[in-house]
């Protein structure tokens, strides 16, 4: 493997010194904010072909749905802008997005969770995974996004279709997305398993879960 264990980056990361925190009220603690956008993930940017893209919805729902691109790049189109925040320490303010809101999402496909379903996984190209509780998902600026600042995804950013979670830090916003599970429950996607915080939530400083 060519990559850095996980575990190793998670340890690293731990031994970084905050910066002073600063007053303005825009920017969490421990953040610091930049005009760049940073590429960051776990192993190779992949691959897609979006002839034989697909888009699942699975688990815990009365009725599992799968999209093809068409069809997904069909659903209603809503742009926002939101500030993000990576636990890396670089927050990026006024980021403008565009595709389909989470609740339009729901709505459009007739998307309804089981009972018990409390939680979602992100599923991603090469099995990256991520965790997110349906109560968070469930606002009004969460999305799964196919367009950046006006354009469609670099490739780099997560394009065909990335999630945008921005009142969590920004590994729950998965990058080359390809389906999401309904779950009763919480279970660790890929950073949680290595150490980041199951909720992640900025605001509280939620960076590592152990
Ligand atoms: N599929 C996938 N999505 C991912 C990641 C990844 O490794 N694989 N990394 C996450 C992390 S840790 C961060 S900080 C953001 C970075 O997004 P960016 O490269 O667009 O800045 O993507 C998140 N989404
Ligand atoms: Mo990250």
């Amino acid at each position: 493997m060519p990559f850095e264990n996980p575990l190793k980056r998670v340890e690293r990361l731990k031994r970084v010194t905050r910066r002073p925190d600063t007053m303005d009220q825009r920017v969490p603690a421990g953040q610091f904010v930049t005009d760049k956008f940073p590429v960051l993930h776990y192993g190779p940017v992949p691959k897609v072909d979006l002839a034989n893209w697909n888009f699942r919805v699975f688990g815990l729902v009365e009725k599992p749905v799968t999209l093809d691109w068409p069809g997904f790049r069909g659903l209603p189109e809503t742009s926002l802008t939101r500030d993000i925040h990576c636990v890396t320490r670089w927050s990026k303010f006024d980021t403008t997005w565009s595709g389909v809101l989470w609740r339009d999402f729901l709505r459009v496909l007739d998307i309804q969770p089981q009972p018990e379903a409390t939680h979602v996984m992100f599923h991603c190209e090469y099995d990256y995974t991520t965790n997110v509780a349906l109560d968070v998902l469930d606002d009004d600026d969460t999305m799964f996004a196919w367009s950046y600042d006006g354009k469609p995804l670099p490739l780099e950013h997560g394009w065909p279709l990335r999630a945008l979670v921005p009142k969590r830090y920004f590994w729950k916003s998965a990058k080359w997305i390809r389906g999401v599970e309904f779950m009763a429950g919480d279970r660790a996607g890929f950073w949680e398993m290595n150490g980041y915080h199951m909720e992640g939530d900025p605001w509280r400083e939620e960076r590592f879960g152990w």
